[in-house]
């Protein structure tokens, strides 16, 4: 028999005791790609995300949160294990990782391409609570040894060592970019010409749900919208089309429509779960692993993270700024809002009800408004490699002030995040002391974590001029 006040004790701790109530399941929808600016509630100016408006509406939307990484696997190797990336040595997308760039002023910093088995995941701590877990959709956290089911999975679809599918149209399979390499997305067969993974990937979601309502579940749905191939449905094309206007932020009618989709899947899931009577004991986060992808695809810029300056593979805010929704029944206050900057870091302390993980916090705090700051007036960022965005990078970033560490010539450069969010103004020279003290809080943090460093490269030739 569990007493008033420790079930009172618990519901504030976040852990309801299994005697009293059963435990919450979880659905993490992860975003590829999609930039912080991109959903409605974000504010764009042409993207339509109802859904995301609507989930937005009964929890909690943070302004402020950070991927822990400008790009995709060890953002998610930081959700799935509360670890920075620096610290797992895990600092670049798992193909970068295996066949490094060579031909630039520096090599870049050996990194770890496969999640270790000895890291202990999200999944791997509540299948011990009794949970079933599914991974549906993209992985990319290492080779078939490292698969979502030698990581605490039951279940996994779709998920392989690939970081993007070939094409986003049914049978989903065929020659991927440029490097001409087959690609195919197992466990989809069945389907129809003309089906779309977005939906596709949302219907084994549901299929998952549908079989383990009753007992306690954790659906991990990595959907691969809105990464590149930027493909979508043709009726929703034409209608962002007609919409599009001289002078707007967002501009590209494929990507609208592709996340469209993304946030048809959301509210498929939504309503999946009230009509499971599943949705007052289901927590739901949406988030992305990186910020929107501002290069160009066929001819076409992606998305535009403004007024964050760059996108994904940059320290700048664009690189790192994503969407983040919590709505958890009995701790979010419908509509609220939370400026405190947060990063991927912290969801595996927060969604298993534990103070703090190697590297994150607990939102909780937060989630249930007991406070509106973390105990942490820092988040640290390491990228020691390439990208069309950027050169080998590190930052610290405080509440209000941001300074970045670029390899190739050892400069700093600091800005006024607070004053100055588009990153416009370098205040390095004139302020050297603040600069300095960040410095030096930012070398003490890469020594602390054990963060790996790029390297000069003896073959490099600068380009005649
Ligand atoms: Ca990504």
């Amino acid at each position: 028999m569990i007493s008033r006040r420790s079930f009172l004790a618990s519901l504030a701790a976040g852990t309801l005791p299994a005697a009293a109530a059963p435990p919450m399941n979880l659905v993490l929808i992860l975003a590829d790609d999609l930039g912080g600016m991109d959903p409605g509630c974000y504010g764009s100016d042409l993207h339509e995300t109802p859904n995301l408006d609507r989930l937005a509406g009964q929890g909690m939307r943070f302004s402020n949160a950070c991927a822990a990484a400008p790009i995709c696997s060890p953002t998610r190797a930081s959700i799935m294990t509360g670890k920075h990336p620096a610290r797992l040595g895990m600092t670049i997308w798992s193909e970068g990782a295996i066949s490094p760039t060579r031909d630039r002023r520096l090599l870049p910093a050996p990194s770890v391409p496969d999640m270790p088995l000895t890291e202990v995941t999200l999944a791997e701590k509540l299948r011990d609570r009794g949970f079933q877990s599914a991974s549906i959709g993209k992985w990319h956290l290492g080779g078939p040894a490292n698969y979502p089911e030698a990581q605490g999975f039951d279940l996994n679809i779709g998920g392989t060592h690939w970081g993007a599918p070939a094409t986003y149209f049914y049978p989903y399979r065929g020659d991927f970019s440029s490097t001409r390499e087959l690609r195919y997305v197992p466990g989809l067969w069945g389907g129809k010409p003309g089906e779309y993974l977005t939906d596709r990937l949302t219907d084994e979601g549901i299929r998952f749900m549908r079989a383990s309502a009753g007992k306690p579940f954790f659906l991990y749905l990595a959907h691969h919208s809105v990464h590149t191939p930027i493909e979508a449905k043709a009726d929703k094309i034409e209608k962002y089309k007609a919409r599009i206007r001289p002078g707007m932020r967002h501009t590209n009618p494929v990507y609208a429509a592709m996340l469209e989709s993304l946030d048809e899947s959301v509210g498929r899931v939504l309503g999946e779960l009230d009509r499971l009577q599943l949705a007052d004991q289901t927590i739901v986060v949406f988030t992305s692993d990186n910020g929107g992808y501002i290069n160009p695809f066929r001819g076409v810029a992606v998305t535009n993270n403004a007024p964050l300056r760059s996108g994904k593979g940059s320290l700048y805010e664009g690189g790192i700024r994503v969407p983040l929704i919590v709505r958890w029944p009995g701790m979010t206050r419908p509509g609220s809002i939370s400026e405190e900057m947060v990063t991927s870091t912290d969801l595996y302390s927060t969604l298993l009800g534990e103070p703090a993980s190697t590297d994150g916090l607990s939102l909780q705090p937060l989630l249930r408004r007991d406070r509106q700051r973390l105990e942490r007036d820092a988040l640290c960022f390491h990228y020691p490699h390439y990208y069309p965005t950027t050169t080998p990078v590190s930052a610290i970033r405080t509440r209000e002030w941001k300074l970045l560490h670029y390899y190739e010539d050892g400069h700093d450069e600091l800005y006024h995040l607070a004053q100055d969010p588009s990153e416009t103004k370098d205040l390095s020279a004139a302020e050297p002391g603040r600069t300095a003290e960040l410095r030096r809080r930012l070398d003490d943090w890469l020594k602390e974590t054990g963060a790996r460093m790029p390297s000069p490269n003896p073959e490099f030739r600068p380009p005649a001029e």
